[in-house]
């Protein structure tokens, strides 16, 4: 039992991570509502952004045409700053006071779209996190990986009924998102906390699997 002068038990820190178009944002979605109609406090981020000034920083980031091209460290230090302040405003406050954090995209995509896909060094950036966020890391990682054709297709299937233009990373070729999703792959293959989903499933059978890791991670 918990008394009045005891803190809740830390909230789980979930990360929905993959190419452009897997699922994630949809997935997220569907998992906090499977936690909160299980009675817990859950709360859905982003990232780039997720806090007023961290949701500029996405802008600038997302934003497909500016009068110069955007120098690949300005756009990873960038991201950090957006994660800095994303850290330091929501996520660990959330975590502290027991709500789980359930979060579309973090630090592992920008080892996979600044390490692997624009080239930059993995051991900056290894830097760059840790300064950021320390030892916290997710204590899961659901992995949505599709054949980047997959995805696109997608993306643009939802930017077409939307409305919505392409952001700048769309404007890529395929051999930068093949990059990406190698990276996704490789830091998959090297950290138990990722869990590999193939998102090329129906979304009924993805959600099975979800439920299942869900079930696992809440005892419920
Ligand atoms: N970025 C981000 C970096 O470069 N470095 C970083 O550190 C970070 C954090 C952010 C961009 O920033 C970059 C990466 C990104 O390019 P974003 O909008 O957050 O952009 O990311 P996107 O991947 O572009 O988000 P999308 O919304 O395009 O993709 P999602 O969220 O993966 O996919 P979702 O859920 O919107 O689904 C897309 C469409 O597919 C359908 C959905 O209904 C939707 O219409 N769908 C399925 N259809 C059939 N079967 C399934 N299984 C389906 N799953 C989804």
């Amino acid at each position: 039992m918990t008394s009045a002068n005891t803190p809740p038990p830390r909230g789980k820190f979930i990360t929905f991570e993959g190419g452009e178009g897997v699922g994630k944002t949809t997935n997220v979605q569907w998992c906090a509502d499977w936690l909160m109609e299980r009675g817990l406090e859950v709360m859905v981020t982003r990232e780039p952004g997720g806090t007023p000034i961290a949701e500029l920083i996405r802008n600038k980031l997302l934003k497909a045409h500016h009068a110069e091209s955007m120098v690949p460290m300005a756009e990873l230090l960038l991201v950090f700053a957006a994660r800095v302040q994303h850290l330091e405003a929501v996520i660990l406050p959330a975590l502290s006071q027991g709500t789980w954090v359930l979060c579309d995209r973090f630090t592992d995509s920008t080892i996979a779209y600044q390490g692997f896909g624009r080239g930059l060094d993995l051991g900056s950036i290894e830097t760059l996190k840790n300064l950021a966020q320390g030892t916290l890391e997710p204590d899961c990682t659901l992995l949505l990986d599709a054949p980047v054709d997959v995805g696109m297709a997608r993306a643009r299937g939802r930017t077409a009924i939307s409305g919505e233009d392409i952001d700048r990373f769309e404007t890529e070729q395929m051999a930068f998102f093949e990059r990406v999703r190698d990276g996704f792959q490789a830091l998959a293959a090297t950290q138990a906390r990722f869990v590999t989903l193939d998102a090329t499933q129906s979304l009924d059978d993805i959600q099975s699997e979800l439920a299942i890791r869900l079930s696992l991670l809440s005892g419920l």
